[in-house]
């Protein structure tokens, strides 16, 4: 079995049906020729088309300790192929978006 640090952002592919999963080996999302990693927390990722160019973007909270925030990576790739542009702070009145944990 091949492990995946919970630090690192992977993309797996669900290659069974929902009733019976099973993957295929997770790849490493890279910004570049770099993972998408952080030294410690949390990660929580979601995909949605951000900023409507049609091409699906990754959504990172990322949690340590009692706070967490939220990054964003535009896709400036394909939905087959992407390619993730360095990380953005979500913010709500010019603020960084700051999340309470737990
Ligand atoms: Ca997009």
């Amino acid at each position: 079995m091949q492990k995946i640090s919970c630090a690192a952002m992977a993309a797996c592919a669900l290659v069974a049906s929902a009733a019976e999963p099973s993957f295929k080996t997770g790849v490493k999302l890279n910004v570049g020729d770099k993972p998408i990693a952080y030294e410690v927390g949390h990660l929580v990722p979601a995909v949605a088309d951000w900023n409507g160019d049609g091409k699906k973007d990754l959504i990172v909270g990322h949690f340590m300790g009692k706070d967490g925030n939220v990054k964003l990576f535009i896709n400036s790739g394909t939905d087959a192929a992407p390619v993730f542009e360095k990380e953005q702070s979500l913010m709500a009145d010019n603020k960084p978006i700051r999340l309470d944990a737990g």
